[in-house]
């Protein structure tokens, strides 16, 4: 019985979670409050410190609540930059596999002309539940020598795996060619794949629901 509820429990933690941002250190987390653009709700910058973070080989860990993502990450450049989340610094992705994620070889663009000691916001954007977005902000400080985390804290799970989205559209939704900053997007066929990013997102929702009720039938037939 004590096995029942704890794997319950473990279960009931990585479902409510949607994702965490485990480095750089994130500004804050409150998962009822994640949809809220920008940050997940929490507004002001640097009230958990800032991590050193380099121009070039920067590495993002996460843990995955949903068992199919699209992620994105921006940055907005400055002390307290706001919502001014203008410029990708990782392209949508698709990720499968619940779990510890590793992002790495994050560079940030040369045309923003960040220096040594300057500050900024990474936000990571995933899609919602099953609309919308979720956010997560850290703030950094660009530094040459910035240690990036270890292996343990920055790795993939088993059976956790990602490859390119489509840059038309951000995990939230909207296009891309809507929003300030990113040049490369693509405006032509933008309509076509917001509307199958919104099927992906509909057929991940399927896909979390078959597991909740599958592990509820396998936590049964352990109380049974
Ligand atoms: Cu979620």
């Amino acid at each position: 019985m004590k096995t029942t509820i704890t794997t319950l429990a473990a279960f009931a933690s990585i479902a409510s979670a949607h994702f965490t941002l485990e480095f750089p250190t994130v500004r804050g987390f409150d998962e009822d409050k994640l949809t809220q653009f920008p940050c997940g709700s929490f507004d002001t910058a640097g009230v958990k410190g800032r991590t050193p973070f380099p121009m070039t080989g920067g590495e993002i860990a996460l843990t995955m609540g949903h068992d199919q993502s699209q992620i994105e990450v921006l940055i907005a450049i400055g002390n307290d930059p706001g919502s001014a989340f203008n410029t990708v610094i990782k392209s949508p992705i698709s990720q499968t596999g619940l779990g510890a994620f590793c992002m790495t070889g994050i560079s940030i663009p040369s045309t923003l002309n960040v220096t040594e000691g300057q500050n900024a916001t990474i936000q990571v954007l995933t899609n919602g539940d099953p609309t919308g977005g979720l956010y997560n902000c850290a703030d950094i400080t660009f530094s040459s020598t910035a240690t990036m985390p270890s292996t343990s804290v920055c790795r993939n799970n088993t059976g956790v795996t990602a490859v390119a989205a489509s840059a038309d559209t951000h995990p939230n939704g909207t296009a891309t060619g809507t929003t300030t900053g990113d040049a490369s997007a693509t405006s032509a066929s933008s309509g076509a794949s917001a509307t199958a990013t919104k099927n992906a997102a509909v057929r991940n929702l399927g896909a979390e629901v078959g597991g909740l009720v599958l592990a509820g039938a396998a936590a049964l037939a352990i109380v049974l």
